[in-house]
């Protein structure tokens, strides 16, 4: 294994949180409530696809593609306006540790977010200098469960594949990762992300995983 291209949101820094209120706030504008047991649903999915979600759950139909982009710019400047204060204490717990290891060790790093955020946020952690290649939402057209974002970033790094292990806290992701012919370890529930090699609890985890052994 030469190169670990990680997810963003929830590997890295808990901005899930924030993607969530804000599409709450907008489902409320919307007269409906967007409870967190849907939330699953929203995680490492385009902001598009996210808002088909929010607006299925609402049982909300008969949007016209214009309507739809203004509801979706307007959960992003929501969630622009959450994110403004963002900083290293929202760094998931083990994430710098297990960056400062692998490289170490001589593994390439890689950010694969579909957020077209992410690179701004990487630069708001104080993390940009931790990643060889930053592929976000808007480098890359087809969202997760597409394998591009990760297929990008090893081509960017220029590690073929097979040779690249992905961490993602989405099932989108894991489906991600091995549509790209990737391995990729979890961080979270082993029953919604079972279908990864190996599934940790929680980033603090990440450090004690044999990446050779996977
Ligand atoms: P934006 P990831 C994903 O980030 C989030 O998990 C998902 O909830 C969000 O809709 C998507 O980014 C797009 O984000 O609206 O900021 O472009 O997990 O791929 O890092
Ligand atoms: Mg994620």
């Amino acid at each position: 294994m030469k190169a670990v291209i990680f997810d963003l949101d929830g590997v890295v820094v808990n901005t899930a949180k924030y993607h969530y209120l804000a599409w709450k706030k907008l489902a409320g504008d919307l007269g409906f409530d967007f409870d967190i047991r849907h939330n699953e649903r929203l995680k490492g999915v385009s902001r598009m696809e996210s808002l088909n979600i929010v607006l299925e759950v609402g049982g909300i139909t008969g949007y016209s593609q214009e309507q739809k982009e203004e509801l979706a710019d307007r959960k992003n400047q929501y969630y622009l306006t959450m994110i403004e204060n963002l900083d290293q204490s929202e760094i998931l717990p083990g994430i710098p540790e297990f960056l400062d290891k692998i490289r170490n060790a001589g593994y390439k790093t890689a950010l694969g977010s579909a957020s077209k955020s992410g690179g701004m946020i990487l630069r708001k952690l104080g993390l940009e200098s931790k990643f060889d290649v930053i592929v976000d939402g808007n480098l890359v057209e087809k969202p997760k469960p597409d394998p591009e974002v990760f297929v990008k970033g090893a081509q960017l790094l220029n590690i073929p594949c097979e040779e690249c292990i992905v961490v993602e806290d989405a099932k989108a992701g894991v489906e991600a990762a091995h549509a790209g012919h990737m391995k990729c370890i979890g961080i979270g529930d082993p029953m919604i992300l079972g279908e990864a090699e190996k599934v940790v609890n929680s980033t603090e985890e990440l450090v004690t995983v044999d990446l050779e052994h996977i």
